[in-house]
């Protein structure tokens, strides 16, 4: 092979998130209101904060923080899926946990293509949470039927970007000008079309049976159906959405607003009914895109995250119809048995720590004590929370329903087939708390080596 320089991945991977944005903004103007809404709203928090405004200056994210943090997309067979993985490792993204959503009345299942160590994602930590309709959960089989025959007309990628992938697969990356040509190539998957593929007829038998159903099935392509940019204060943003001129989901998902937020919180403007063109020519709507925005914590261990379920679970009976403010404080007073103290959670194990040397530490001799805790407390160590880089399956659901109007919430019978999604994607998921928990034992294990002399 030459020696003709090929581009990272992680820059392919921001140009890409860059240009999708540039993209959705020209495509659904609330969009850009709502990245205006969380700027203005960021500029405050920093303001008021310097606290704040300090720590993400020290962990450079402060010029990074008006960058997407994710999108979605949904699709309609394995074909489909698998070529997406090849197309998203192209740019250092690769399948990260698995998300059964039919068990909330969603009948997809889903992973996210995201970058996976920490430079990349340091760089730019663009993730694509991607759904695959599961077909088989549709009973009426002549619908089920047609629905597989349309899907199987389309092909959701240019001719450019199957040999752009190709290319990247055989020569191990792109050349610049080679990676220019895919960002636009692979954009062109994730356009909108106002023209479905479908007649109306069609359509609304589809949307029928679920309205996600006819979103996957009647398009050229799976249109990218919300972008998610990084708020500081997620419930502000919320509160602010109405004067702004756009209509919030009813409540923020997730867990409530903490002294140490954990997991991910998330809000979203409802998705916007837009005039379709169908074939022979009959004007309809669909309602499929939006605007979302998200806040992240400490992720947490599997010990952290059960006790997250069941308080979540708990909550849910008291929480239910009840409007955003009084959502928070019924949601936070259930969350009142989660300690919500960093060294706390560290302590007992509910949350994962990057362990770094401090100044002291860097310049100690060896130590008696590989204990965590006491070099923390000598003063040698810092524990840093790790940020939750996923999803969750609970509030993706609520996310899809708030877009899915009434009676959208039944739970499907299928249960969770992870090997059916992993033989269509032709790879398996990676386990996202083996990654959190790889990281943090990295962390303490070089610690430790440096002060064991
Ligand atoms: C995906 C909804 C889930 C999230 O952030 O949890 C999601 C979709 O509507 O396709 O994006
Ligand atoms: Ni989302």
């Amino acid at each position: 092979m030459t020696t003709t320089s090929l581009v990272s991945t992680d820059a392919i991977r921001d140009r890409f998130s860059q240009a999708m944005s540039a993209m959705y903004q020209a495509e659904v103007p609330q969009y850009e209101t709502l990245l205006a809404l969380v700027d203005e709203v960021n500029r405050e928090t920093l303001a008021r904060d310097a606290g704040l405004a300090e720590r993400l200056e020290a962990h450079d994210e402060l010029n990074r923080l008006g960058v997407e943090r994710h999108g979605a997309i949904r699709v309609g067979s394995a074909a489909e899926l698998a070529m997406l993985r090849r197309l998203f490792a192209v740019m250092g993204m690769y399948p990260v946990g698995y998300y059964d959503l039919a068990e909330a009345g969603v009948p997809v299942h889903s992973t996210a293509f995201r970058p996976v160590d920490d430079a990349a994602l340091a760089r730019n930590p663009f993730r694509v949470f991607t759904s695959l309709l599961r077909l088989e959960l549709i009973e009426n089989e002549a619908l089920r039927e047609r629905a597989a025959a349309i899907l199987a007309q389309r092909d959701i990628f240019t001719p450019g970007a199957r040999e752009l992938i190709e290319l990247c697969e055989h020569q191990g990356g792109l050349t610049e000008e080679q990676a220019e040509r895919f960002v636009a190539e692979a954009l062109e998957t994730f356009r909108w079309h106002r023209d479905a593929t479908v007649d109306l007829d069609t359509y609304e038998a589809l949307h029928a049976e679920h309205r996600l159903i006819a979103d996957v099935v009647c398009f050229r392509g799976p249109h990218i159906n919300h972008l998610t940019p990084r708020t500081l204060d997620i419930d502000e943003v919320q509160r602010r959405m109405p004067a702004a001129g756009m209509n919030p989901k009813a409540v923020i998902e997730g867990p409530p607003r903490r002294d140490c937020p954990i997991l991910l919180r998330q809000t979203s403007f409802k998705a916007l009914e837009e005039s379709i063109r169908f074939a022979s020519d009959r004007q309809g709507t669909h309602t499929a895109r939006f605007g979302e925005i998200e806040q992240r914590g400490v992720a947490l261990t599997a010990e952290g995250r059960a006790l997250y379920d069941r308080l979540l679970a708990a909550s849910r009976e008291r929480t239910a119809g009840l409007a955003n403010e009084d959502h928070q404080r019924v949601l936070a007073e259930a969350f009142a048995d989660f300690p919500d103290d960093e060294a706390v959670l560290r302590r007992r194990s509910l949350a994962f720590f990057e362990y770094r040397l401090t100044e002291a530490g860097r310049a100690s001799g060896p130590v008696d004590t590989p204990d965590p805790e006491a070099l923390i407390e000598r003063g040698l160590v810092v524990a840093r929370p790790i940020t939750y880089e996923d999803f969750l399956p609970v509030s993706a659901a609520g996310i899809f329903q708030s877009n899915l109007g009434d009676g959208g919430g039944e739970a499907y019978a299928g249960n969770a087939n992870r090997e059916a999604f992993e033989a269509a994607l032709g790879a398996s998921v990676t386990d996202e708390l083996s990654l959190y928990a790889e990281r943090e034992r990295t962390s303490l294990a070089a610690v430790r080596e440096a002060l064991a002399g």
